[in-house]
């Protein structure tokens, strides 16, 4: 397929949520572009065009190709600079990017583990991508490719380090930051006041898909109304008024930075570090009091490490050291 003049092309999935969180974000800016689904159709332009067999691809005006959302909303945060997803301030512009990287790395496991542990939601969304890859297929064929994304998808709990064991911690985690954001967002439209910054684009994408699902769906629509809607209003996000200050959204922010970020996605992500530097294959920590397992993984170590590089690159560094340090994330960000 050619690309129309001055348009974005994004290769993504319904049922991916760093797919969507680029689209959202195309969407917000204004930016013209196609969703492109990836399916048995495109397989071949899409195999030639990929590094890694990953979706979200983004192929820009110019031909250029892009891969992973962070990079490419920040890239595209460069060319296309208004209006900005970074609230102003040191503080808030951290902590955005700081909820981003939470969402993108830790908010993933619960809606994975949601998706992949329980049958009516591996049914369901099992059914739903193989729906999107075949789509006119017969009732049988469908069965059949049913069953083989189920395959595929659910051995992968092991890779965000479900099980189990491991089914409260990451439980616990979904419903805490569930019932932080359901309160933090009883004022606001978006997470740092009247328009969506960096950290909505991470944190919602993950929500928005256990919304779809049967099992974190019942909960979400039973306990968090707020968070639903917000997730619906992050699919086509507009900017609704300005940002809040720092000082108006910490109240009901910092909770989730102190007992999501610090009390968990940051020990979690350091232990990941460490094993790897020490040539480990898995790691294992405490939270909330029960042992957690995983494999170790490269890509969030390469992760938390740009993390600790936009931190060190921030020019005036005493209010945000405050805020980290009373959140208790500084310790774990200084490593
Ligand atoms: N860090 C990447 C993650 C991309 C990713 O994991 N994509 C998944 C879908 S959400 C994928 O394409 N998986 C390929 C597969 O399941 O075969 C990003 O932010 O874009």
């Amino acid at each position: 397929m050619t690309q129309s003049p001055g348009r974005y092309r994004l290769f993504g999935a319904e049922l991916s949520p760093y797919s969507i969180k680029v689209r959202s974000y195309l969407r917000y800016k204004g930016l013209p572009h196609d969703w492109i689904l990836r399916d048995q159709s495109n397989e071949t332009e899409f195999r030639a065009l990929a590094k890694l067999p990953l979706v979200p691809l983004l192929v820009t005006p110019d031909g250029t190709v892009l891969q992973d959302s962070t990079p490419i909303l920040e890239r595209l945060e460069q060319l296309h600079p208004e209006p900005s997803i970074h609230p102003p301030g040191e503080v808030a512009g951290f902590v955005s990017a700081l909820l981003e990287e939470y969402g993108d790395e830790w908010g993933n496991k619960g809606m994975f583990h949601y998706r992949w542990t329980y049958e009516p939601d591996q049914a369901s969304a099992a059914r739903r991508i193989a729906g999107e890859m075949m789509p006119g297929i017969d009732e049988a064929t469908l069965a059949q490719a049913v069953e083989m994304v189920r395959g595929r998808m659910v051995p992968r709990l092991s890779f965000v380090g479900s099980s189990a064991a491991t089914r409260d911690s990451i439980e616990g985690s979904f419903l805490r930051q569930v019932d932080i954001l359901e309160k933090h967002l009883e004022s606001r439209p978006y997470l740092f006041g009247g328009r969506p910054a960096f950290a909505d684009f991470g944190v919602y994408a993950q929500i928005r898909q256990a919304a779809t699902d049967p099992t974190p769906g019942a909960l979400l629509r039973e306990r968090a109304p707020r968070v639903l809607a917000w997730t619906e209003r992050m699919l086509s996000p507009r900017a609704e008024g300005e940002f809040e200050s720092w000082e108006s959204v910490a109240p009901t922010l910092l909770p989730l930075v102190r007992e999501e970020v610090a009390g968990v996605f940051l020990p979690w992500s350091t232990a990941n570090a460490k094993a790897l530097l020490a040539g480990e294959k898995e790691f294992s920590l405490e939270i909330g009091g029960r042992p957690f397992r995983q494999e170790a993984q490269k890509y969030h170590a390469r992760s938390l490490d740009v993390l600790r590089k936009r931190l060190a690159a921030v020019p005036e560094r005493t209010a945000l050291d405050r805020v980290l340090a009373d959140t208790d994330c500084l310790r774990w960000l200084r490593d």
